[in-house]
């Protein structure tokens, strides 16, 4: 018994001397909390109103404003038609939009190249290129966007330049229309991402890495670049 009441009496020391220190992370949270706070109201008054006040609720943390920005899910390019004595470019209303839901997935592409003068009812060339310096016109572009080391395929090809888009139809008004375009091994973010590089028009055919020629393993001996412009991203809504 008299054990007992000594080991009490230590408990109860012990037990005040421990609790201020349990006190201190408690009381330094709170201006963590109005911290976060802070940030949410910030964001939902100055940009999205409603819908960040709902995620506020659910998540409570720092995410909430990220998910406008990342993972990047959707990015456009707006096409310009380039040519040796015209560096800056002639603007066009040819513009590519890509989106990617989530992570890891299928990017979707779809546009309308228009504007361009293609020749019509035939097929052209286009890919995504390693480069978005277009400060010399399309040929800044470089070489097709290859971070796997591959040769030149179609977009349905395994073994393919990650940018190898094959070729889109041109109608008879010399337009094209391109839409549920599916692409499995581009992504908008991480080490296959082509934000930031550039989307090239070529004036000749792809032949897919199988015509024979001395360039179809490297550019399908698409020929010369007509169009070309830089993928951006864009906000997530
Ligand atoms: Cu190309
Ligand atoms: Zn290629």
């Amino acid at each position: 018994m008299h054990k007992f009441s000594v080991l009490s009496v230590f408990t109860l020391l012990a037990t005040c001397a421990i609790s201020p220190a349990f006190g201190n992370p408690v009381d330094s949270s709170e201006p963590l909390v109005e911290a976060r706070n802070w940030q949410h109201h910030g964001n939902g008054n100055h940009h999205q109103g409603g819908s960040s006040q709902h995620q506020s609720g659910n998540n409570g943390h720092w995410s909430a404003p990220d998910e406008k920005y990342f993972p990047i899910k959707k990015a456009s390019v707006a096409l310009r038609i380039y040519d040796e004595n015209e560096v800056q470019g002639g603007a066009t209303n040819a513009v590519v939009y890509f989106t990617q839901d989530y992570e890891g997935g299928p990017v979707s592409i779809k546009g309308e190249i228009v504007g361009l003068g293609l020749e019509p009812n035939t097929e052209r060339g286009w890919h995504v290129h390693e480069s978005g310096d277009l400060s010399q016109g399309c040929a800044g572009a470089g070489g097709h966007f290859n971070p796997q080391g591959m040769n030149h395929g179609a977009p349905w090809d395994h073994h393919r330049h990650v940018g190898d888009l094959g070729n889109f139809k041109v109608n008879e008004w010399g337009d094209a229309y391109v839409d549920n375009i599916v692409n499995d091994k581009m992504s908008l973010m991480g080490r296959s991402s082509i934000v930031g590089r550039s989307l090239v028009i070529h004036l000749g055919t792809d032949d897919l890495g199988k015509g024979g020629k001395p360039d179809s393993l490297t550019v399908g001996a698409s020929g010369g670049r007509l169009a070309c412009g830089v993928i951006g991203a864009l906000p997530n809504w």
